[in-house]
Protein backbone atom coordinates (compact mmCIF):
# COMPACT_ATOMS: atom_id res chain seq x y z
CA UNK A 1 0.00 0.00 0.00
CA UNK A 2 1.87 3.15 -0.96
CA UNK A 3 2.16 6.03 1.65
CA UNK A 4 -0.26 8.58 0.56
CA UNK A 5 -2.95 4.97 0.24
CA UNK A 6 -2.28 4.74 3.92
CA UNK A 7 -2.50 8.25 4.60
CA UNK A 8 -6.55 8.28 2.91
CA UNK A 9 -7.02 5.34 5.01
CA UNK A 10 -6.04 6.97 8.06
CA UNK A 11 -7.70 10.05 7.57
CA UNK A 12 -11.23 8.22 6.83
CA UNK A 13 -10.88 6.01 9.80
CA UNK A 14 -10.35 9.33 12.18
CA UNK A 15 -13.35 11.41 10.70
CA UNK A 16 -15.81 8.89 9.68
CA UNK A 17 -15.38 7.51 13.02
CA UNK A 18 -14.15 9.94 15.91
CA UNK A 19 -14.42 13.67 14.21
CA UNK A 20 -16.47 14.19 11.14
CA UNK A 21 -16.25 18.12 12.34
CA UNK A 22 -12.04 17.63 11.39
CA UNK A 23 -12.82 16.98 8.04
CA UNK A 24 -15.54 19.71 7.41
CA UNK A 25 -17.89 16.89 7.23
CA UNK A 26 -20.66 15.54 8.79
CA UNK A 27 -22.02 12.01 8.93
CA UNK A 28 -26.07 10.90 9.73
CA UNK A 29 -27.06 8.98 12.58
CA UNK A 30 -26.25 5.70 10.22
CA UNK A 31 -22.50 6.73 9.89
CA UNK A 32 -22.62 7.85 6.46
CA UNK A 33 -21.00 10.90 4.75
CA UNK A 34 -21.46 12.09 1.46
CA UNK A 35 -18.72 10.82 -0.95
CA UNK A 36 -18.41 13.89 -2.89
CA UNK A 37 -17.60 15.99 0.74
CA UNK A 38 -15.14 13.45 1.81
CA UNK A 39 -13.41 14.20 -1.86
CA UNK A 40 -13.53 17.94 -1.16
CA UNK A 41 -12.09 17.30 2.28
CA UNK A 42 -9.45 14.89 1.53
CA UNK A 43 -8.41 17.63 -1.27
CA UNK A 44 -7.66 20.13 1.42
CA UNK A 45 -6.28 17.54 3.22
CA UNK A 46 -3.61 17.32 0.59
CA UNK A 47 -4.90 14.11 -0.45
CA UNK A 48 -6.35 14.90 -3.59
CA UNK A 49 -8.83 11.52 -4.33
CA UNK A 50 -10.66 10.70 -7.44
CA UNK A 51 -13.96 8.31 -7.13
CA UNK A 52 -11.79 5.17 -8.50
CA UNK A 53 -9.01 6.10 -5.70
CA UNK A 54 -11.91 6.05 -2.49
CA UNK A 55 -12.96 3.03 -4.12
CA UNK A 56 -9.57 1.42 -4.06
CA UNK A 57 -9.25 3.08 -0.50
CA UNK A 58 -12.08 1.65 0.78
CA UNK A 59 -11.39 -2.20 -1.17
CA UNK A 60 -8.21 -2.18 -0.32
CA UNK A 61 -8.94 -2.08 3.46
CA UNK A 62 -7.29 -5.07 5.03
CA UNK A 63 -9.91 -5.06 7.78
CA UNK A 64 -12.92 -3.88 5.19
CA UNK A 65 -12.94 -0.57 7.19
CA UNK A 66 -15.09 1.15 4.87
CA UNK A 67 -18.23 0.40 3.25
CA UNK A 68 -19.55 2.60 0.18
CA UNK A 69 -23.43 2.53 -0.28
CA UNK A 70 -24.21 0.77 -3.29
CA UNK A 71 -24.76 3.71 -5.63
CA UNK A 72 -21.53 5.10 -4.48
CA UNK A 73 -22.23 8.40 -3.27
CA UNK A 74 -21.83 7.49 0.68
CA UNK A 75 -19.23 5.68 2.88
CA UNK A 76 -19.21 4.74 6.10
CA UNK A 77 -16.68 2.91 8.59
CA UNK A 78 -18.29 -0.43 9.36
CA UNK A 79 -17.15 -0.35 12.89
CA UNK A 80 -15.07 1.49 15.40
CA UNK A 81 -16.85 4.85 15.86
CA UNK A 82 -16.41 6.86 19.39
CA UNK A 83 -19.22 9.50 17.67
CA UNK A 84 -22.43 8.49 18.31
CA UNK A 85 -24.46 6.40 15.61
CA UNK A 86 -26.49 3.46 15.05
CA UNK A 87 -23.63 2.29 13.15
CA UNK A 88 -23.54 -0.61 11.28
CA UNK A 89 -24.10 -3.50 13.54
CA UNK A 90 -26.44 -5.76 13.64
CA UNK A 91 -27.99 -8.18 17.40
CA UNK A 92 -27.07 -11.62 16.95
CA UNK A 93 -25.79 -14.84 18.64
CA UNK A 94 -22.26 -15.87 18.71
CA UNK A 95 -20.45 -18.60 18.38
CA UNK A 96 -20.01 -20.13 21.87
CA UNK A 97 -16.75 -18.92 22.38
CA UNK A 98 -14.91 -15.52 21.02
CA UNK A 99 -11.30 -14.33 21.73
CA UNK A 100 -9.84 -10.75 22.47
CA UNK A 101 -6.20 -9.90 21.90
CA UNK A 102 -4.94 -7.52 24.47
CA UNK A 103 -1.10 -7.03 26.04
CA UNK A 104 0.32 -7.78 29.68
CA UNK A 105 0.59 -4.59 30.78
CA UNK A 106 -3.29 -4.24 30.59
CA UNK A 107 -4.02 -7.47 32.53
CA UNK A 108 -3.84 -6.59 35.54
CA UNK A 109 -6.90 -4.20 35.38
CA UNK A 110 -8.71 -6.10 32.54
CA UNK A 111 -8.34 -9.10 34.90
CA UNK A 112 -10.34 -6.79 37.94
CA UNK A 113 -12.42 -4.87 35.65
CA UNK A 114 -13.57 -7.15 32.89
CA UNK A 115 -12.88 -5.99 29.59
CA UNK A 116 -14.92 -2.44 28.81
CA UNK A 117 -14.90 -0.59 26.15
CA UNK A 118 -12.38 2.23 26.19
CA UNK A 119 -12.93 5.06 24.15
CA UNK A 120 -15.26 2.54 21.81
CA UNK A 121 -19.06 2.27 21.53
CA UNK A 122 -18.38 -1.70 22.64
CA UNK A 123 -15.49 -4.15 23.77
CA UNK A 124 -14.12 -5.77 20.20
CA UNK A 125 -14.27 -9.64 20.35
CA UNK A 126 -12.42 -11.65 17.33
CA UNK A 127 -14.22 -15.28 16.24
CA UNK A 128 -11.14 -16.63 15.61
CA UNK A 129 -7.45 -16.91 17.92
CA UNK A 130 -5.26 -15.47 14.80
CA UNK A 131 -7.55 -11.94 14.20
CA UNK A 132 -7.23 -11.75 17.99
CA UNK A 133 -3.40 -11.94 18.30
CA UNK A 134 -3.09 -9.55 15.15
CA UNK A 135 -5.55 -6.98 17.29
CA UNK A 136 -3.12 -7.80 20.55
CA UNK A 137 0.29 -7.00 18.21
CA UNK A 138 -1.01 -3.72 17.69
CA UNK A 139 0.57 -2.98 20.88
CA UNK A 140 2.79 -5.32 21.67
CA UNK A 141 3.39 -8.78 22.39
CA UNK A 142 -0.18 -10.11 22.39
CA UNK A 143 -1.93 -11.94 25.18
CA UNK A 144 -4.90 -13.63 24.08
CA UNK A 145 -8.00 -14.15 26.32
CA UNK A 146 -10.94 -16.30 25.92
CA UNK A 147 -14.43 -15.32 26.31
CA UNK A 148 -17.18 -17.47 27.37
CA UNK A 149 -19.93 -16.18 24.67
CA UNK A 150 -22.16 -19.21 25.25
CA UNK A 151 -22.75 -18.22 29.30
CA UNK A 152 -22.63 -14.70 28.17
CA UNK A 153 -25.48 -14.90 26.62
CA UNK A 154 -27.17 -17.44 28.34
CA UNK A 155 -26.95 -14.69 31.48
CA UNK A 156 -28.47 -12.01 29.31
CA UNK A 157 -25.28 -9.94 27.53
CA UNK A 158 -26.53 -9.28 24.01
CA UNK A 159 -24.58 -9.35 21.32
CA UNK A 160 -23.80 -7.57 17.92
CA UNK A 161 -21.60 -8.65 14.51
CA UNK A 162 -20.49 -5.64 12.36
CA UNK A 163 -20.69 -5.78 8.96
CA UNK A 164 -17.13 -7.28 8.73
CA UNK A 165 -17.43 -10.18 11.35
CA UNK A 166 -16.06 -8.29 14.29
CA UNK A 167 -17.92 -9.26 17.45
CA UNK A 168 -19.19 -6.29 19.49
CA UNK A 169 -21.02 -6.26 23.69
CA UNK A 170 -21.10 -3.40 26.06
CA UNK A 171 -18.97 -4.93 28.52
CA UNK A 172 -17.20 -8.58 29.56
CA UNK A 173 -17.00 -8.89 33.60
CA UNK A 174 -13.95 -10.63 34.55
CA UNK A 175 -16.20 -13.73 35.32
CA UNK A 176 -16.29 -14.94 31.27
CA UNK A 177 -12.85 -14.46 30.54
CA UNK A 178 -9.89 -16.89 30.82
CA UNK A 179 -6.37 -16.79 29.35
CA UNK A 180 -5.92 -18.68 26.23
CA UNK A 181 -2.47 -20.19 27.52
CA UNK A 182 -3.57 -20.29 31.30
CA UNK A 183 -6.56 -23.26 30.91
C1 LIG B 1 -7.89 -2.74 26.49
C2 LIG B 1 -8.69 -2.47 15.36
C3 LIG B 1 -7.45 -1.66 30.68
C4 LIG B 1 -8.12 -3.68 25.35
C5 LIG B 1 -8.46 -3.90 15.72
C6 LIG B 1 -7.40 -2.96 24.22
C7 LIG B 1 -9.76 -4.31 16.33
C8 LIG B 1 -8.53 -2.48 28.85
C9 LIG B 1 -7.59 -1.50 24.56
C10 LIG B 1 -10.36 -3.02 16.81
C11 LIG B 1 -9.66 -2.77 29.63
C12 LIG B 1 -8.68 -0.84 23.75
C13 LIG B 1 -10.51 -2.97 18.30
C14 LIG B 1 -9.61 -2.48 31.01
C15 LIG B 1 -10.07 -3.37 27.61
N1 LIG B 1 -8.49 -1.92 31.49
N2 LIG B 1 -7.42 -1.92 29.38
N3 LIG B 1 -10.64 -2.74 31.84
N4 LIG B 1 -10.60 -3.32 28.84
N5 LIG B 1 -8.82 -2.86 27.60
O1 LIG B 1 -8.24 -0.23 20.05
O2 LIG B 1 -10.01 -4.42 20.89
O3 LIG B 1 -7.73 -0.90 12.90
O4 LIG B 1 -10.24 0.38 21.52
O5 LIG B 1 -7.55 -4.95 25.60
O6 LIG B 1 -8.09 -4.68 14.64
O7 LIG B 1 -7.66 -3.41 20.76
O8 LIG B 1 -9.53 0.14 14.26
O9 LIG B 1 -9.76 -1.99 21.06
O10 LIG B 1 -6.03 -3.27 24.19
O11 LIG B 1 -10.63 -4.94 15.46
O12 LIG B 1 -10.12 -1.16 12.21
O13 LIG B 1 -7.99 -1.46 25.93
O14 LIG B 1 -9.49 -2.00 16.38
O15 LIG B 1 -9.31 -2.34 14.14
O16 LIG B 1 -8.18 -0.68 22.45
O17 LIG B 1 -9.23 -3.13 18.92
P1 LIG B 1 -9.11 -0.53 21.19
P2 LIG B 1 -9.11 -3.33 20.47
P3 LIG B 1 -9.16 -0.98 13.32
Amino acid sequence: MSKDHASRSRTLSYWLRHAPEAGGITIDPQGWAEAGAVLAALAREGLPTSEALLRAVVEGSDKRRFELSGDGRRIRARQGHSVAVEGSWEPATPPPVLYHGTVARLMDAILREGLTRQQRHHVHLSPDLATARQVGARRGEPVILVIDAARMVAEGHAFAVSSNGVWLVEAVPPGYLSRADQP
